[in-house]
């Protein structure tokens, strides 16, 4: 079946600037971000506690179900739309490019679009003004939103250079405290030019887009040859960041430094999407088709008892564990 109706809301809520490009850093590992910004002597991350905190699940999706089942309407919102989100990024979001595999894991394939007569082209900043590619967005605004604890996702990154994978977190008062003073929390961002590469990164006001504050992980592997575990744990001044358990990025009010605000002490909700091209990934592979970056599931747990998650009831109960 042939869908090139594409949609022309821009977006369910308006962010268009949010997931700015971030710096393509390529520091391995545990240096301190903000000390490389500042050109001083990156201080060690501070080693995990001998006593890792105790966690305890509890929401999570897991996108069990038949082939082509469209991921639970109570728990996700789609966004939308075209026009570079901000980034210059060629995709259009659709309702129809996130689907369950069949084999437990939600998919999000981005697709190569042929418009054909009677189409309307979804407009984009890129050549000939209309985007090249189809891909989809979710996210949990209004109906889930965590403050602490353990976001997770187990995930498996895309092939093809220009495929931009992303799992984050926005303020969950974007709406009236604009982006980038809400706060943006990557959990995990990857470019299909640089597929062993992971990103974390925070984003507030004063250190947003290119200046947000970012460490990668290096994994000896394509992450597209397997699913790995992409997480924060975060504590009120505290985020950090790990991949497989492997801690490369720590936030802290210090991190962000005195002369910017620390803006991660709220609710926030999540986003999973893929982009094709922009900014932060590069140029795309002309011969680029399809890319598919799978999602096995989405989960939430308290770290000793500290986080919190607020929902709609039916929100809440999709990912009751
Ligand atoms: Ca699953």
């Amino acid at each position: 079946m042939k869908k090139h109706t594409l949609v022309k809301a821009i977006s369910a809520i308006g962010i268009t600037s949010a997931l700015a490009f971030s710096t393509a850093g390529s520091s391995l590992g545990l240096t301190s971000a903000s000390a490389a910004r500042a050109g001083v002597a990156p201080a060690a991350v501070a080693p995990v506690a001998a006593t890792a905190p105790t966690a305890r699940l509890k929401w999570k999706v897991d996108f069990t179900g038949r082939p082509g089942t469209l991921p639970p309407s109570a728990v996700f919102n789609y966004d939308l739309g075209g026009g570079g989100w901000g980034n210059n990024e060629h995709q259009a979001y659709t309702t129809y490019n996130a689907t369950y595999n069949g084999g437990g894991a939600l998919m999000i394939r981005a697709k190569r679009v042929t418009y054909g007569d009677g189409d309307i082209p979804e407009p984009c900043p890129i050549t000939g003004n209309v985007c090249e590619f189809e891909s989809a967005r979710l996210q949990t605004r209004g109906k889930i939103a965590f403050q602490y604890g353990r976001i997770e996702a187990r995930m498996k990154m895309p092939v093809g250079d220009g495929t931009w994978p992303a799992f984050w977190l926005l303020g969950n008062d974007i709406l009236s405290n604009a982006w980038p003073n809400c706060g943006e929390i990557d959990i995990m961002e990857a470019k299909g030019a640089l597929p062993n590469n992971v990103y974390g990164t925070a984003h507030g006001p004063g250190y947003s887009g290119g200046d947000g504050i970012v460490n990668t992980y290096y994994n000896t592997a394509p992450l597209s040859a397997g699913y790995h575990v992409y997480r924060v744990d975060w504590l009120r001044n505290s985020i950090k960041w790990y991949v497989d358990g492997k801690l490369y990025h720590s936030v802290t009010p210090s991190v962000v430094g005195s002369n910017h605000t620390y803006v991660f002490n709220r609710p926030m909700f999540l986003i999973m999407n893929m982009a094709v091209g922009g900014w932060f990934t590069g140029d795309v592979d002309p011969d680029l088709q399809k890319a598919d970056f799978y999602v096995d599931y989405v989960s939430f747990s308290t770290l000793n008892g500290v986080g919190s998650i607020t929902g709609t009831s039916r929100a809440l109960a999709a990912g009751k564990p």
